[in-house]
């Protein structure tokens, strides 16, 4: 008898077969004469029947749904199976029996929300985290294929980065510090020594906002480099997106068939992505009734209206200086401008934000300032404009976001295992 995971059945690998398959009992549907189980381990489901006349019977019976168990008994192909493959069983040994178990089809969506800790047990759950860690792979391969190097920033900092309204504090011993808002300054010094760096981290948002795409911790992708411009980035980033779309349409098809996703659209996203600068954006939402002006901020419906026209992600370029932070760098004939750039996709909206950094150590201290920042909190930050500064870029992206996007999820929530909401922080 060989010990196989389920797929290798599904796969078709063990047809008439003697196998044993070690899981937990998904589904349970008793007969007068035989029992239907449903058994599942990380690789796939499978379904079992027990005959009243096998030894398997008894312990068949026994079983609550959840428990775990090893199961033995020969594969057969059938095409009623859903997968095309049954085992038959001929012994069963329980291996923890569960006691009734709380989630069942008619649970409110609060609910299971509630009992993250069993649901992500489910076969939902179990494709979006595999999908999720396949992508956090590409995004790797692609970073390596352009000889970038991994590095790993600090969670705890002692300033601001993205401003302070989304800042948590926090008491490390008799100091006051704070969670990191993004990685990005701790690159910058970074690209100083190792040039092409990046680092997929945790980063913070005390962000109030109750949307489909907040948390408050949530998985950053970012990269930073020097001796490159915005067009460099824009083609960097577009590049990273279209890689990780298009292997994540090739590799993890089957998974994305099963959750229901759009293989297609994945596979569809191609360089170059349409630009347009903030000005044009603005133009697009005027024709469409909006009254935002030049120099607001967009929101997220303005967001979602111009992303419905592209149906696709595109790049908004050439952000008002005055709602972009301190260290982005701003065009010398127009300071009211700075070298930003987001990338948007429909129905969720910015998925990263990029730029150009003030390399100018006076221009920054001035930017400081005007953001009512204070300049000795960035001291270390102005020493890498004091010692042989350089031109240089970054951007960061949200891992949630754009599993969120890739994989039409209702929600950001379930882009992550333990989301960490305003309300929720359970388990
Ligand atoms: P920004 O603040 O725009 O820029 O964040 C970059 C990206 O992070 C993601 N993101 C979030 N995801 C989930 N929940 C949130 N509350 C949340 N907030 C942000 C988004 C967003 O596009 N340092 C700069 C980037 C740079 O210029 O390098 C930064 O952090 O996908």
């Amino acid at each position: 008898m060989t010990l196989v995971k389920i797929r290798e059945v599904l796969d078709g690998c063990c047809d008439g077969k003697k196998v044993a398959v070690r899981g937990w009992v998904y589904r349970k549907r008793e007969g007068k004469t035989m029992i239907f189980l449903l058994i599942r381990d990380s690789t796939g489901v499978i379904q079992c029947t027990v005959r009243k006349d096998s030894a398997a019977w008894s312990e068949a019976e026994r079983l609550t749904i959840e428990s775990s168990l090893t199961l033995e008994g020969t594969v057969k192909s059938d095409p009623r199976a859903p997968g095309g493959y049954e085992i038959v069983a001929e012994a069963i040994s329980i291996i923890g029996l569960a006691e009734l178990f709380p989630i069942t089809k008619d649970k409110s969506e609060q609910f299971i929300r509630d009992v993250r800790h069993l649901w992500l047990r489910s076969r939902r759950m179990n494709l979006i985290m595999k999908i999720r860690a396949n992508v956090l792979g590409f995004t790797r391969e692609f970073f390596k294929s352009q000889d970038f190097t991994e590095v790993s920033p600090p969670m705890f900092i002692s300033a601001a980065v993205e401003g302070g309204s989304t800042l948590f504090g926090l008491k490390y011993f008799d100091q006051d510090l704070y969670l990191t808002q993004s990685s990005q300054l701790y690159l910058e010094i970074l690209i100083y020594s190792l040039e092409k760096v990046y680092c997929i981290a945790p980063s913070f948002r005390a962000e109030k906002s109750r949307t489909i795409r907040h948390l408050t911790e949530y998985w950053h992708i970012e990269g930073e480099w020097p001796f490159a411009d915005m067009h460099d980035l824009m083609r960097f980033e577009e590049e990273l997106l279209a890689y990780i779309c298009q292997q994540t349409a090739d590799k993890c098809k089957k998974q994305l068939e099963e959750l229901g996703a759009d293989v297609t659209k994945l596979s569809s996203v191609k360089t170059p992505f349409p630009r347009i600068t903030y000005t044009e954006a603005v133009e697009r939402l005027a024709k469409k009734g909006s009254a935002l002006k030049w120099g607001d901020d967009f929101g997220y419906d303005d967001e979602k209206a111009l992303a419905e026209e592209f149906n696709k992600p595109f790049f908004i370029y050439d952000y008002p200086a005055a709602v972009k932070a301190f260290y982005c760098k701003t065009y010398r004939e127009h300071p009211e401008i700075a070298m930003s750039v987001d990338m948007l996709v429909p129905r969720i909206g910015e998925i990263s934000t990029g730029g150009v950094r003030e390399d100018d150590k006076d221009t920054l201290i001035r930017r400081i300032r005007e953001m009512g920042l204070k300049e000795e909190d960035y001291d270390w930050y102005l020493d890498l404009r004091r010692y042989g500064t350089v031109p240089h870029v970054g951007f960061g992206l949200g891992l949630e976001r754009l599993l969120t996007w890739m994989l039409d999820l209702e929600n950001i929530i379930d882009a992550i295992p333990f989301p960490r909401t305003t309300r929720r922080f359970y388990p």
